[in-house]
């Protein structure tokens, strides 16, 4: 069998598409490299002096460890030059960052986390970077605006992530199903391992939260854990490192949540680079995904940071779901 790499595999995608202008396949093969060097440096982390945290905080008030700078910098310099993008927007970044003078601007612009669960490097977890792209929305030239960060999750063209894990893995869509590549590190290429990943149905029996807020619960909430445990039939999992506790939900199959809760009235994750991608992937994969009332992916931001409410997984455990939270 002939090995395909993420290369040959996006040429071919495309090649489906004669409308495609090589843009897409440009962003990806961008996101790819990036992403061979930060698992580089997360692989290393344990041998070179660069863990701990550098006594700075984000936007959000979190310690800020230099993988997480590392991988920011990696992830931008690696996009900002190819002139496919007009506007980018990161986790680590309060503002969107601009592209620079110097370089031609795009129809695109890529959100980023560019290392979520980073609280669980020096421990050796599995930590992630998380990707969304939009096509630009309002003006057709020069530089993107803020509202070209705002769209809904189903305006989504493509989305993804990479896992650093036991393996380094890179699973990204398109519209057109979910595929998963595994990253060869002495040859340093992605190639296809997991070619159209479908979350089985009906998956194992796993929830996934953090059960240790269920004191600030809503009612609903309560419920809805309380009748997964009545089942009888499922196992309790989390990480607390998003892009693990969802790789394996997609490939496993049970339902992940970070629900809101009395102290975090739209939960933690944030909805244009973590959970918006993650639907989208979760959506293509024959999953479902929603904030507990509406698809995630219909919700539209209204500002670059903003939180939601998740629940993802298998089809029925998320309709269950729905039905405690909202009902
Ligand atoms: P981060 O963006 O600061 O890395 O935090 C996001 C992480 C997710 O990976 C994970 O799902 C969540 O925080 C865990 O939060 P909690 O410790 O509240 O369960
Ligand atoms: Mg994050």
């Amino acid at each position: 069998m002939a090995v395909v790499t993420l290369h040959r595999f996006i040429i071919e995608e495309e090649r489906r598409h004669p409308e495609a202008t090589g843009d897409f396949t440009s962003i990806l093969y961008d996101v790819a490299f990036a992403a061979t060097l930060i698992s580089r440096a997360v692989n290393k982390a344990g041998l070179i002096d660069i863990l701990g945290a550098t006594g700075e905080e984000n936007v959000h008030g979190e310690r800020v460890q230099k993988l997480d700078e590392y991988a920011n910098k990696v992830i931008f310099d690696s996009l900002d030059h190819g002139g496919h993008l007009c506007l980018m927007a990161s986790e680590e970044s309060e503002q969107p960052i601009p592209i620079p003078e110097q370089f031609p601007k795009g129809d695109y612009v890529l959100l980023y986390d560019p290392l979520d669960g980073s609280s669980n490097i020096d421990a050796n977890v599995s930590i992630g970077t998380i990707f969304s792209v939009h096509r630009r929305r309002d003006q057709q030239t020069g530089d993107g605006a803020l509202s070209d960060l705002l769209q809904p999750g189903v305006d989504q063209v493509a989305a993804g992530y990479v896992l650093y894990g036991s393996s380094t893995m890179l699973v990204y869509t398109t519209g057109a199903g979910v595929h998963g590549f595994t990253l060869d590190n002495s040859i340093g290429a992605f190639l296809l391992s997991h070619p159209r990943i479908e979350i089985p149905d009906p998956g194992k029996r796993i929830y996934s939260v953090n059960e240790a807020y269920s004191e600030r619960w809503s009612d609903g909430q309560k419920a809805l854990v309380d009748r997964l445990k009545k089942e009888g039939k499922f196992s309790l999992r989390y990480i607390g490192s998003l892009v693990a506790d969802f790789h394996r939900t997609l490939l496993y199959g049970g339902l992940f949540m970070y629900p809101a809760d009395a102290e975090s009235p739209k939960g933690k994750l944030r909805l244009q680079y973590e959970v918006s991608p993650l639907s989208m992937v979760c959506e293509q994969a024959g999953g479902a995904a929603t904030d507990g009332r509406k698809p995630i992916l219909d919700v539209v931001p209204s500002e670059l940071h903003e939180r939601v409410p998740c629940y993802m997984g298998n089809k029925e455990y998320v309709e269950l779901a729905n039905e405690c939270i909202s009902g």
